[in-house]
């Protein structure tokens, strides 16, 4: 030892001190220690839950393409922990929102550069639907679909090592930026207007540059395997519109187990908080009548922001190689079990992942 499967991760070399102690841990017990081997074996669990973004890296030359599914859904207000009905926001506002559906075709493409470095892009389309009552209630529903955010990314191989009885143990770096291409100022009709600009939950995209960085660890042994994963979006500027969407930051934990060499099935944990929007949208109308009566709270940059953890269950399926490719198909689903709200907002009440992945 050691022996040096993929050289290139970025640390390599740096990590004398811990080779040291892991390589006389694994001699004493008279087995082998492995570094830099950052090879996902064909097995169901090589992937995430389908619902994490950049958890695995490619060796060179790789190529995966995703399709994933997702949807989300919200159910009535929130203010701080408590549930707020929807005649108690109309003592404040003159509409309200009640649900939300938000759905996302999301493509993604992966690629070994080098032994260090695997490229990512994403296109997610997303389609959001919004239903409401106003005081004298009656109903109405607003939507939006289109092309969202454009996500470009790198992930670098940090360091990797194994034994056969502590499993192995591999370190990334995610590295990525998110593009305006998303939608800003959608319209339709509502009861002020046939084309009403829509408030800020209901766009498409943040309108400005996003630096996504991050920080990965998976392990796996035998027929478990785990992850831990912590990602931010750290949002630059401001945009066309005159207003910055809150930053926001997510751990993602997860532990997956492999029934058979086809199936494994996950629980994850994701912790997620996002903060309020800096300065706002001057073309929103935020008043109603001569009384001056707050329209709706979507249109308040103060109201925006939130944390919340959602508990997921997901399962994952390995499908036999066929003419040379490896089929993943992963499907997910969970539901927050706290969420605190700058409220009143609506609060999410469960949501679905179903993808694709094709390796070739
Ligand atoms: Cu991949």
């Amino acid at each position: 030892w050691p022996v040096q499967p993929a050289a290139g991760a970025l640390l390599d070399g740096l990590m004398g001190g811990v080779e040291e102690s892991l390589g006389k841990r694994a001699e004493a017990k008279g087995e082998q220690l492995i570094i830099g081997n950052f090879y996902q074996a064909e097995r169901p669990d090589s992937h995430a839950p389908i619902g994490v973004m950049g958890d695995h890296t490619h060796n060179k030359g790789e190529l995966m393409f995703a399709y994933r599914y997702m949807r989300m859904f919200m159910d009535g207000n929130r203010d701080g922990t408590n549930n707020v009905s929807a005649s108690n926001v109309l003592n404040s506002y003159a509409i309200t929102p009640l649900q939300m559906t938000t759905q996302m075709h999301m493509f993604s493409a992966m690629y070994g550069l080098n032994d260090t470095v695997t490229l990512m892009a994403m296109l997610p389309y997303v389609m959001k639907s919004m239903d409401h009552r106003n005081r004298a209630g009656v109903k109405f529903t607003t939507n939006a679909s289109g092309f969202g955010d454009f996500k470009v990314g790198a992930l670098w191989r940090l360091y990797a090592f194994e034994t056969p009885s502590i499993g192995a143990h591999r370190f990334h770096l995610n590295t990525g930026l998110s593009l305006p291409t998303g939608d800003i100022n959608p319209t339709d009709k509502t009861p002020l207007g046939n084309n009403s600009l829509l408030p800020y939950p209901m766009r498409l995209g943040s309108g400005t540059v996003d630096l996504l960085p991050g920080l990965t660890y998976t392990g796996v042994l035998h027929n478990v395997s785990w992850g831990l994963q912590a990602l931010g979006t750290v949002r630059l500027g401001e945009n066309q519109q005159g207003y910055r969407e809150g930053h926001r930051y997510q751990i993602n934990t997860w532990g997956a187990y492999r029934w058979a060499e086809w199936i494994s099935t996950s629980a994850r944990f994701n912790w997620q908080q996002w903060g309020n929007i800096k300065s706002r949208d001057g073309q929103l109308q935020t008043t109603i009548g001569p009384m001056n009566i707050p329209l709706v709270q979507t249109v308040d940059p103060d109201l925006q922001a939130g944390k919340r953890l959602d508990i997921m269950g997901g399962v994952n399926i390995l499908f036999p190689e066929w003419i040379g490719l490896e089929n993943h198909l992963n499907v997910e689903a969970g539901l927050p079990i706290y969420q605190y709200l700058d409220g009143p907002q609506l609060k999410q009440s469960w949501s679905f992942w179903a993808g694709w992945q094709i390796i070739m």
